[in-house]
């Protein structure tokens, strides 16, 4: 059975990593910046989109791709904020993949857009291996997870940029020990940004709001320097 099941697995990865290089070319034309957000379900990946969104509107011009294997619901929350939000229902996908990506796109008006967030289905696993076009892979942990997890799931801690770890405003009532989850990721990933957040509190927001929006910043310059 491997044998039959490998090739195929390949198969549909390399099909994707076409797919996704059109994508990348497509934001690159564009200039826009784009990360690809992941974590298990509730993380807090669209509570930190929408903390996001509060803090940068008005200066950065945003567009968010919801990925979910059903329901609107994160489309409509990023909606409500006045930002364009288009909503992949994967039915049943534990991630989203290059081709949905593309779709969506075309359901967006990115003539304007600096910045495109993709948040990822729920799920510690799959999506870490589907590239999307995305110039960053950001990832969010809460501390309700467990300190275990960057050794259960490396890859997803391998392949992400920056690390957000959430809900910090629990610790008092959890078993996470922090400096065992900072010492496990950066043993799988010595170059990631480590941020300590609670988008409850809104404690720790600052230093990331400080990265993104300098990455927007720098392929802004880029797109002016090509002008
Ligand atoms: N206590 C606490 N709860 C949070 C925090 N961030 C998110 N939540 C809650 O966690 C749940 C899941 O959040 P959501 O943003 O929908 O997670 P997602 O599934 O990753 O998009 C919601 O009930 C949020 O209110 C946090 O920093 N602290
Ligand atoms: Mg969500």
């Amino acid at each position: 059975m491997a044998q039959v099941k490998v090739p195929i697995v390949r198969n549909i990865l390399q099909a994707n990593e076409r797919l996704a290089a059109e994508n990348r070319r497509r934001f690159d034309e564009a200039g826009i910046y784009v990360f690809n957000l992941m974590s298990s379900p509730g993380a807090g990946k669209t509570s930190l989109l929408e903390r996001t969104i509060d803090h940068l509107s008005g200066r950065i011009k945003m567009a968010v791709i919801e990925g979910d294997i059903q329901t609107s619901y994160d489309a409509e929350r990023i909606q409500q904020k006045g930002v364009q939000a288009v909503q992949i229902n994967t039915d049943g996908g534990c991630h989203l993949d290059g081709n949905m990506i593309q779709q969506a796109m075309d359901s967006l008006d990115l003539a304007h857009v600096d910045l495109l967030i993709i948040e990822n289905v729920g799920n510690l696993v799959c999506p870490a291996e589907f590239n999307l076009g995305e110039h960053d892979k950001v990832m969010i942990f809460s501390v309700t997870e467990g300190d275990e997890k960057p050794l259960k799931y490396p890859l997803m801690f391998q392949t992400s940029s920056v690390l957000l770890i959430n809900k910090i405003d629990l610790l008092p009532y959890v078993d996470c020990d922090l400096s065992k989850v900072r010492d496990r990721a950066r043993q799988l990933n010595g170059g990631q940004e480590v941020f300590e957040i609670s988008c409850r509190t809104g404690e720790g927001l600052e230093p990331w709001f400080v990265w993104l929006e300098g990455k927007v910043r720098e392929r802004q310059s880029r797109r002016s320097a090509r002008a």
